[in-house]
């Protein structure tokens, strides 16, 4: 099928359209169908001077949201929506839809965010929200673009596991044959065998679980999380692939998805660089919290609004980051700190990430301080007695990019088939 875009569109040129009739407007004589395709809306002009009987009579009871195809003569003309309308010589009726219509794709009518994800085929029909799917593949592939340019190799980690990762949020237990295994919470540890088999650069974009009750406007049950992890580097150099990836993303997608902003209606500004780095130490002065108190929403807010761009927060507490973060001892201080950082958007966190111990004897220690048994992490801890280089990472959450990208209200609208606490279809 050929998009308006793709066709040579003269005066007397010919255009093959498919798709979904969006609107018809009937003004006796004269009767227009808007087809939508998928990146378009074109418009089909039946007039009685110059399409046949047949034709006409043929669309005359069509539903909305039927699918057809059209071929037919292209005509300029600045009153339709692409500066021409199609004068069909064909027209094939491909499915016919039911009315009434569960939901409009017109924009017309703008239903609840439950009421569009329970439609959310048809919701996705609607080039707004079209457009914010199309970016997320793009924003996809700007990822892919630039790490595979910087020579990392892409993996695929197993998503059913026999333990928990992360700590602190709930796992989702399965049943496995005769055991019982998890939907696994991060590809942490993973990754890091990974840097001990010596592949050195790795990216994995996937879906992580976690079994968190609350329902809020920034959290899933099923999130997407771009993973990297890198030998031979420190805390602060994976900092920076990621805040250099942020501007790609946004320089990419404003060069490559220019038409889906304009959908959208959002002007997209380039954070500025370098983001601001500000210590624990720092953010709990600004937002009036103890030393050892973790950031809520408010505070998170308060920060973001005080800061009001990208930034990071790091050399967290060592307690408040999971086991196999690397302690950070600075002079002066009591507390042991660590090498690990969260790269905040104003309005929520977007990634976490540290280096990594990559000492056995030590990740153990800190394993055990932690209530853990190292013996039920045998599989992973086996891959730093052996030869296991320094080495660090971050998880970048792909929906709350996208949600905070294209100023989302919530990050369920940056997500397809979203899963949370309530809602385990479509
Ligand atoms: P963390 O648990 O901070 O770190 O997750 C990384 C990023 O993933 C996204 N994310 C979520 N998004 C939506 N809903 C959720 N429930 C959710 N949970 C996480 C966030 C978050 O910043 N292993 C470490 C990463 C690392 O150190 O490499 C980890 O999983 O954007």
């Amino acid at each position: 099928m050929i998009n308006s875009k793709d066709a040579n569109i003269t005066d007397d040129g010919y255009i093959e359209i498919a798709g979904w009739v969006h609107e018809i407007r009937d003004l006796g004589g004269i009767r227009f169908l808007l087809v939508r395709t998928r990146d378009d809306i074109i418009q089909v002009t039946f007039s009685k001077r110059k399409v046949s009987g047949e034709l006409i009579e043929k669309v005359k009871t069509i539903s909305r949201e039927s699918v057809i195809h059209v071929k037919g003569r292209i005509s300029k003309d600045e009153r339709a929506p692409n500066g021409f309308e199609v004068i069909p010589n064909i027209v094939d009726i491909l499915s016919v839809a039911e009315s009434p219509l569960p939901l409009d794709p017109t924009d017309k009518v703008v239903a609840e965010l439950d009421t569009r994800l329970d439609n959310r085929f048809l919701d996705m029909r609607r080039p707004k929200v079209k457009s914010i799917f199309m970016i997320r593949g793009l924003v996809v592939r700007a990822i892919r673009d630039f790490l595979y340019g910087k020579n990392f190799v892409e993996v695929t980690t197993p998503k059913i596991v026999a333990t928990a990762t992360e700590g602190g949020t709930a796992l989702f237990p399965i049943s496995y044959f005769d055991r019982e295994a998890f939907l696994n919470q991060s590809p942490q540890l993973y990754k890091q065998i990974l840097m001990s088999s010596g592949f050195e650069r790795v990216l994995e974009i996937g879906p992580i679980f976690r079994a968190e009750e609350h329902s809020t406007r920034k959290h899933l049950n099923e999130a997407t999380s771009i993973d990297v992890e890198v030998s031979y580097v420190d805390d602060s150099e994976v900092m920076k692939l990621l805040e250099e990836l942020i501007i790609y993303i946004y320089e990419y997608i404003n060069v490559n998805a220019d038409k889906y902003l304009k959908t959208i209606g959002i002007d997209l500004k380039i954070p500025t660089r370098p983001f601001r780095q500000i210590s624990y130490e720092e953010a709990i002065e600004i937002v009036d919290l103890k030393w050892g108190d973790d950031f809520g929403s408010l505070e998170e807010k308060k920060l973001g609004n005080e800061i009001g761009e990208h930034y990071f927060i790091k050399e967290w507490p060592l307690k408040l980051k999971p086991y196999y973060t690397m302690p950070l001892e600075k002079k002066g201080k009591t507390e042991i700190l660590s090498k690990s950082f969260d790269l905040m958007h104003p309005r929520v966190e977007l990634a976490s990430g540290s280096q990594r111990i990559n000492d056995y004897a030590l990740l153990k220690k800190q394993m055990e301080l932690r209530g853990l048994n190292p013996d039920n992490f045998s599989f992973y801890l086996d891959a730093f007695r052996y030869g296991m280089p320094p080495h660090a990472g971050w998880g970048l959450g792909l929906d709350r990019l996208v949600m905070t990208m294209l100023d989302l209200d919530n990050v369920r609208e940056a997500v397809m088939f979203p899963r949370d606490r309530r809602r385990l279809i479509p």
